[in-house]
């Protein structure tokens, strides 16, 4: 009988992987490849190198012990192809085989590969999520707008979560008016839990340490899980001592809190160690037994149903050009300080460092603090993209691009975002402590010493004027800037100017 091949990518670590489920483990050859153009399409965080090599190892020693034969290419060994396709090619000729089975990838740039590869390539859908990208596309058929509220609502429906008697529990769909809430300090927070590396992951960091030590980003510690076992235990670990403030402090952001209540699952989720559905069934197991109050659930349950399910649904539903848009018109370059440069901007300069430190920021953190200010200065939608594909461990394109190029940069024009996520720096000082320890003043307006959030929003929403003036939820924003005396709007836009001037310049605002 002639060998297929059944390929399995770093991103799909999942044991009922479609291309697994119809494989035959009696005769069919799973290859596993690490290879050089996975690891620098963009320059990732080391962290998220060693994290994907690492849970690829391990999860290639379970299915030989589950009785798979594997073939499993390191990125240091000498005969390693260049990239997957040159890899399955490789292994093709080894084995005598012409047939490739596989679960479509989460990137175009990878599809498309696959489909031109000179072999039999059966691409099966990736079944790891609650919706497919059809019914996505039938669900968005015909319909004006595609706001994620009414996906959610529909994915409620489909799933049941909390869902009673045909109503959702509690009466509302949404308790996100009470997850506002700022935090104060607390030592006796709990925090997300650490791993230990084993002797695997020891020598990946080894390896990446050699190979990608130049790249942003601080590899150790590294305390991320990499199997689906410790997964779990992170799941455990949330669901008991950080879900029940999930809600309430959803938008706070500290200085000395890296993670706040966030769960940080987003990796294990998106490699494949854990599924959406265990991740909700424990859930509502926690608010079934009153251990979680309802605008804790109902919010986690809408970022892992809601958005991470209509993101996906949305990237294939858009097409391949999608991370091209740039509606605004954006083209400045991304500033320095997004890979550390200095900036007298304390929010700035925390969220890029504790990024560097831990390939990981929260979502309001890559909302608010970096995407508002690079879209604010009319960064370059594309650079935007590479940076935030880069630096976050959680980072694949499927779910990157929509968050970057629709939510945050509203540079697909609105599909997702009714209205672009600007701010001045009134909502960053209301959600966390940075102001306190920047170099500028949040209550200045105008001046050398104003916030650039203060100076850049009004500017923003000033050069974008045709686009937005009768955007319904916006019109109050241009009625306050209308009544503003001349003089002042002249002192903010001259000061804007100046801030974009010290970027274009190179000069650290
Ligand atoms: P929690 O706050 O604990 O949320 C729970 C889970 O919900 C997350 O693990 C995640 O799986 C899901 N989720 C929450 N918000 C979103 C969202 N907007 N889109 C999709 N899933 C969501 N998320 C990624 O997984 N990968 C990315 O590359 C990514 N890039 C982003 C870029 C920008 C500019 C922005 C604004 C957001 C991005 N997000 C991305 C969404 C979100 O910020 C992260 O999912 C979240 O911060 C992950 O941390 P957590 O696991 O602690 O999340
Ligand atoms: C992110 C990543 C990295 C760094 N390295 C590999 C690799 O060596 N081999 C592999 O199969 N996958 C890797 N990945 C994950 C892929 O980039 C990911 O599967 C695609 O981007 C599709 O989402
Ligand atoms: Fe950020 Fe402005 Fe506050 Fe400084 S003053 S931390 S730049 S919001």
């Amino acid at each position: 009988m002639v060998a297929r091949l059944v390929l399995v990518l770093g991103d799909q670590l999942s044991h009922d992987l479609s291309a697994l489920a119809k494989a035959d483990r009696s005769s069919d050859i799973v290859v596993m490849a690490e290879v050089m153009d996975e690891a620098r399409y963009v320059p990732h965080h080391p962290k998220k190198i060693a994290l994907v090599l690492s849970a690829m190892r391990h999860f290639a020693q379970t299915l030989r012990a589950g009785g798979w034969q594997v073939e499993y290419t390191r990125l240091d060994d000498p005969d390693a192809g260049k990239s997957i396709v040159q890899e399955l090619l490789r292994r093709a000729e080894a084995h005598g085989a012409t047939e490739v089975l596989a679960t479509a990838p989460g990137e175009w740039r990878l599809i498309k590969a696959l489909e031109e590869a000179p072999l039999k390539v059966t691409l099966l859908p990736d079944d790891r999520f609650l919706s497919s990208p059809e019914e996505f596309s039938t669900w968005a058929e015909g319909r004006k707008e595609l706001r994620m509220e009414y996906f959610y609502r529909e994915m409620r429906r489909k799933t049941g979560y909390l869902m009673e008697g045909g109503k959702p529990a509690g009466g509302k769909w949404n308790y996100d008016h009470d997850n506002r809430k700022s935090a104060r300090p607390d030592m006796l927070r709990p925090a997300p839990i650490q791993f230990t590396p084993d002797a695997i992951t020891e020598e990946v960091l080894d390896l990446v340490e050699a190979r990608f030590g130049d790249n942003f980003g601080r590899l150790r510690p590294f305390r991320y899980a990499v199997t689906t076992a410790q997964a779990k235990r992170a799941l455990d670990h949330f669901s008991q001592h950080l879900l029940p403030g999930f809600g309430d402090y959803q938008d706070a952001m500290l200085t000395n809190d890296k993670f706040l209540y966030h769960s940080v699952l987003s990796p294990y989720l998106n490699i494949g160690l854990l599924n959406p559905v265990d991740i909700c069934d424990r859930i509502i197991e926690e608010w079934q037994a009153g251990r979680v109050p309802i605008n804790a659930a109902e919010g986690y349950i809408r970022q892992v149903i809601g958005w991470r399910e209509y993101v996906r649904g949305l990237y294939f539903h858009e097409g391949p050009e999608y991370t091209a848009r740039n509606h605004l018109g954006h083209d400045r370059d991304l500033p320095p300080a997004y890979w550390g440069g200095k900036t007298g901007m304390n929010c700035l300069a925390h969220a890029v460092d504790q990024t560097r430190q831990e390939g990981y920021a929260h979502h309001i953190q890559r909302l608010m603090v970096t995407g508002n200010f690079a879209l604010l200065a009319g960064v370059d939608p594309a650079q935007v993209h590479g940076w935030y594909l880069a630096v976050y461990v959680d980072a694949f394109e499927w779910v990157e691009a929509p968050n970057t190029i629709g939510m945050s940069q509203f540079a697909d024009g609105g599909i997702i975002a009714s209205k672009p996520y600007v701010s001045s720096g009134n909502y960053i000082n209301k959600m966390s402590d940075y102001c306190a320890g920047c170099a500028y003043s949040v209550k200045e307006k105008t001046g050398e010493n104003a916030c650039p959030f203060n100076l850049l929003y009004w500017d923003f929403l000033h050069r974008h004027r045709d686009r937005f003036a009768q955007n319904p939820r916006m019109g109050p924003i241009f009625r306050t800037w209308d009544k503003m005396e001349d003089t002042r709007k002249a002192d903010i836009l001259s000061g804007a100017a100046r801030i974009l001037g010290d970027l274009d310049a190179g000069r650290a605002v």
